[in-house]
């Protein structure tokens, strides 16, 4: 058994609490993968004194010699894809095909920051008056507080951290209690990589004491946080009484459209994807299924069919389609609406229980679910559970499927399934998310493009692709006058 320390101040060292807790694989809780601290804020005040040494120092760093850095941390990715992907799934649960995808999304987004390194564009506009320069270009910020969750345990922390690094920020990094290995192993990466020790702090413990000290501390301007919609608005409170620059990714309610023009066969696969992969904990996942009422009754049946043949597992075993929910509560969760579903009068097609057999007997595991008859407004439609359920509704057509999609607080992602592309251009005008898919499911977004959510989802801001870069740096404009003489702006110009 392994003891991990945080990373502060250059140095791996252990909490001033003497505090630690135990992180545990949740296929089989006897796995015991190491203790982490449960700092405190102190450690925390320390790293943000520390990180504030690496911002003067590397926000003085050249992009396109920042850019180095991660390309070089793209490449130790690539080299350790395997052993991160699998340490990975012994902590968080989820398959290995898909801990490798999340990795590999992590070096997607490394070579995307590395490259971005000799852009950053500012820009240069013609000034109103003679013999005058305009022009905006971008500044780092400070240090950055990135709080992230334990369902993309690389990727997301990337999404974060490496455009915060290229703009020139340093980083205090709190990951997720339920993964903080992958933290620890993202942390070795960079400094392996030659990024400058202070520039990066990771700080290991509870959201309550260190993500709280961290959204509370009056030297971090920047806070990025992907997580519940609840925790969200308390620090969202927080940032806006303390001027902060605070991008929010929270909940989902995403629901996949099928219609009777659709391909089904290629509708069966997208779901059974959509719903279940990352056993549903995505806040992209397909929770929500609208189906046309002439394909509803069969559609169903073979989406039903089909998730009974799904394996559960342990994610690292071979032929495993669905790993363990991330602990206890989640599983009780999914359990939960399991009830208020029946009480609300929808009927439990499938699942519904916490699967028996040696095998499962030590995780967090719970039979994929499938509520049929929902309808619109009923708890199980309304609410993200973060499982392995799926909510199937009925609609008479295309117009009634996009009212239905939109009624819920969130709106991340949405999906149709159609061979109408009049009807799929109006519904990418329609469906009221940030993220529309044709004929695709509602899961899989790419690093290159903007990533993020309308209404309760998040707060106006995107992670991924070229927009990420204006969140994570100031934008400075300089005027320079080389005509000797006062000239007024709004007057001069137009009195001449
Ligand atoms: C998340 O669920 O929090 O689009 C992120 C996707 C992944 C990222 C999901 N690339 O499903």
């Amino acid at each position: 058994m392994t003891t991990f320390e945080n990373f502060i101040a250059g140095a791996w060292v252990a909490p001033e609490t003497g505090d630690y807790f135990e992180n545990r694989n949740p296929a089989d809780w006897n796995d015991l993968i190491g203790t982490f601290p449960r700092s405190g804020a102190s450690d925390l005040a320390k790293a943000v004194a520390s990180a504030r040494r690496g911002f003067a120092q590397w926000s003085k760093t050249p992009a396109p010699a920042r850019g180095q850095v991660l390309q070089r941390v793209g490449q130790l990715l690539v080299e350790r894809k395997e052993d991160i992907a699998r340490a990975m799934t012994r902590e968080m649960g989820k398959v290995l095909a898909e801990t490798r995808g999340d990795v590999q999304e992590g070096i997607d987004t490394a070579f995307y920051a590395a490259t971005e390194g000799r852009r950053l564009f500012g820009r240069v506009v013609p000034s109103e008056l003679r013999n005058k320069w305009a022009m905006s270009y971008r500044r780092p910020i400070g240090v950055a507080g990135l709080i992230t969750p334990f369902n993309f345990p690389l990727a997301i922390p990337t999404w974060k951290m490496f455009p915060a690094l290229l703009c020139g920020n340093a980083v205090i990094f709190k990951p997720a209690e339920d993964v903080p290995l992958t933290g620890h192993l993202l942390v070795e990466v960079l400094l392996e990589a030659g990024l400058p020790p202070e520039v990066v702090q990771l700080v290991h413990g509870q959201g309550s004491v260190v993500g709280r000290a961290l959204v509370e501390h009056p030297d971090v301007p920047v806070i990025s946080f992907t997580g519940s919609t609840e925790t969200g608005a308390r620090i969202g409170e927080t940032c806006g009484r303390m001027h902060k620059r605070l991008s929010l990714e929270m909940g989902g309610k995403n629901a996949m459209l099928v219609m009777d023009d659709a391909d089904l066969d290629l509708a069966l696969d997208g779901v059974v994807w959509g719903a279940f992969g990352t056993t549903g904990q995505r806040c992209t996942a397909t929770s929500r299924l609208i189906l046309h009422e002439k394909i509803h009754d069969r559609f169903l049946q073979r989406v039903a069919d089909r998730v009974q043949q799904l394996r559960l597992g342990p994610g690292l075993e071979e032929g495993t389609d669905v790993g363990p929910l991330i602990h206890e509560e989640a599983r009780e969760k999914v359990d939960e609406y399991v009830g208020i579903a029946k009480g609300e009068g929808a009927v439990v097609a499938i699942g519904g229980s916490v699967p028996g057999g040696a095998k499962l007997e030590r995780g967090w595991f719970y039979t994929p679910t499938i509520f049929a008859g929902v309808k619109p407004g009923m708890r199980v439609e309304q609410e993200e559970i973060f499982g392995p359920a799926l909510a199937v509704l009925k609609a008479k057509d295309l117009a009634e499927a996009i009212r239905i999609n939109n009624d819920v607080q969130y709106g991340l992602s949405s999906s149709l399934y159609t061979r109408d592309v009049n009807g799929a251009f109006r519904a990418m005008a329609d469906l009221d998310t940030g993220i529309t898919y044709i004929n695709a499911p509602t899961i899989g977004a790419e690093a290159h493009l903007p990533f993020g959510g309308v209404k309760q989802t998040g707060n106006g801001h995107r992670e991924g692709g070229w927009e990420v870069y204006d969140f994570y740096s100031e934008t400075k404009v300089v005027y320079v006058d080389y005509s000797g003489k006062l000239q007024r702006a709004q007057i001069d110009t137009y009195e001449s």
